[in-house]
């Protein structure tokens, strides 16, 4: 069966299948412009896409699978440093975007995506096991690697993901997220084309883009759930929906609660990682509780351990690491055998970094993270070392250090601390910005004189207010 097996087989006309932003396709349309794409790729192994907002990253990445490449991402505001990074990391041999787009020094030629361009070529199914995406996530330090997923395992994910939610091709998916990450690519436009119903993507996630799209199923990240439950109207209109669901951070109780007062909904809750796609979830046919992310998807396992990786009771209240194993796991780090090591057990299961608890009846509860270093924000995964290194970057700079501080409307903001010379916070933040992608710049800078260190000199980074 094919990876995007209701577009390969939809015959229904109707003109607004997909929607991103002003821009509209049936599915034998947008078939035929996807195949017009794979007719140009043909052959390649590895194809990068400018992953904008928009209908030309729908088609770039549907030829792409078809002709079989695996699709690398790249976040359009993305940085110099980080791009660069990432094409080179990843050996892209194509990178599709709109023609004059700048790729760094031997970079791979760019290849724009022609929305007049369509083929009826029937490109062949690749093998199951090849590479889909690789999807490039920050981890405690460095420059962010490539998570390889193959396309059984967005597959896997999917078929789960639909039987949980009662997803059809009677729904019409509405949502405004990025389309370089798992929740807006993978679920948010790889679902409706796997699943069937239609797509509307509002460009961003603004709740009255939210309320005016009339959908049945809405995904959100938190902060987008807690911008429209603060604007009552917005929440009002969602009433008419069939389900509402959030993921990529905690949603805290008080915005499922207002959330539920506003609309008549109980938004399902559900967990997963870059690493291992969408594993845990609450279900439309079940009843659904604030703070916990529901059971394990079909085909997955897990397992919570102390620190010395016995598994804790589950009784509701022990907490501890969760592994994760099953068919939704990714293949490994791109050119980091180290690090794919050192993410799983001896026994193969993942180490989520996440501490969990489980009940009885297997509904499970993620109450934080065992690394401070990673950071959450608006549902963004943040690496402080990155920043770090990108703050460091600056001649004025001579020491800093990067945590995650509590935040109202993103759950956590990137905080820097800062040791420099003559140098001000607007201008350190627009210096990030500059060089990685937006998301990643501080919200807030501290000018310090000195950071806080123990005897080894390690920078104590709970005294910064670290969570
Ligand atoms: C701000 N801007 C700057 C700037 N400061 N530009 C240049 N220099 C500066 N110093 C601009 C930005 O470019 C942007 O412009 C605008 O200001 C706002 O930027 P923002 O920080 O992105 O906006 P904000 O409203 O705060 O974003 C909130 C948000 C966003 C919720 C919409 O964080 C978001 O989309 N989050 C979703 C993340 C996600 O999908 N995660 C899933 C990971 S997968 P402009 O022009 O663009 O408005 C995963 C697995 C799982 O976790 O379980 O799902
Ligand atoms: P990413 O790799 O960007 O997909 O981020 C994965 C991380 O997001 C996980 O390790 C969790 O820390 C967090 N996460 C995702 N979904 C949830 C959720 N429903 N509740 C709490 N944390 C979540």
């Amino acid at each position: 069966m094919s990876l995007l097996s209701w577009l390969a087989e939809a015959t229904d006309e109707r003109p607004d299948a997909v929607r991103v932003g002003d821009d509209a396709v049936s599915w034998p349309r947008l078939r035929g412009l996807a195949a017009a794409v794979a007719d140009r790729l043909h052959g390649l192994d590895r194809v990068a896409i400018e992953a904008t907002p928009t209908l030309h990253t729908v088609v770039g990445v549907t030829g792409a699978l078809a002709a079989g490449a695996a699709v690398v991402p790249v976040p359009p505001d993305a940085g110099p440093r980080e791009r660069d990074h990432i094409l080179r990391d990843c050996g892209a041999q194509a990178l599709l975007a709109p023609s004059g787009t700048p790729v760094p020094g031997g970079g791979p030629p760019v290849v724009p995506v022609d929305l007049r361009q369509a083929s009826d070529t029937v490109h062949r199914e690749p093998d199951p096991r090849d590479t889909a995406l690789i999807l490039y996530t920050s981890g405690t330090t460095g420059a962010p690697k490539g998570a390889v997923l193959s396309r059984r395992a967005i597959a896997a994910c999917l078929d789960g993901l639909a039987e949980a939610w009662a997803w059809t091709p009677d729904d019409l998916l509405v949502h405004g997220l990025p389309l370089f990450h798992v929740h807006g690519l993978v679920l948010g436009v790889l679902g409706p084309l796997r699943v069937g119903g239609r797509l509307h993507h509002v460009g961003r996630p603004r709740p009255e883009r939210y309320a005016a799209a009339a959908g049945s199923l809405y995904f959100g990240v938190p902060t987008v759930w807690s911008r429209i439950r603060d604007d009552p109207a917005a929440a009002r209109a969602l009433r008419p929906a069939r389900l509402l669901v959030s993921g990529s951070a905690p949603l805290p109780e008080a915005v499922f609660s207002g959330l539920a007062a506003l609309s008549g909904h109980r938004v399902v809750e559900r967990y997963g990682m870059t690493e291992t796609l969408i594993t845990l979830s609450g279900r439309a046919d079940a009843p659904r509780r604030a703070g916990t992310v529901g059971t394990a998807l079909p085909g997955v396992r897990t397992r919570i351990v102390d620190e010395h990786g016995a598994a804790v009771p589950a009784d509701g209240a022990a907490m501890g690491e969760l592994l994760v194993r099953g068919p939704t796991l990714f293949e490994g780090y791109l050119n980091r055998p180290d690090a794919d090591a050192a993410s799983r057990t001896p026994q193969g299961w993942f180490r989520t970094g996440d501490v969990a608890s489980v009940g009885p009846d297997g509904w499970h509860r993620i109450v934080g993270r065992a690394a401070t270093d990673l950071i959450k924000s608006g549902g963004y995964r943040i690496g402080a070392g990155e920043v770090e290194d990108a703050l460091l970057a600056h001649p004025r700079v001579r020491e800093a250090a990067v945590v995650g501080t509590p935040h109202p409307d993103l759950g956590q903001q990137v905080t820097a601390y800062v040791v420099g010379d003559g140098i001000s916070d607007r201008e350190l933040i627009d210096f990030v910005a500059r060089h990685l992608s937006v998301h990643k710049r501080p919200r807030q800078v501290r000018l310090v004189d000195a950071l806080p260190r123990n005897a080894l000199g390690k920078v104590q980074k709970s005294l910064l207010g670290a969570e």
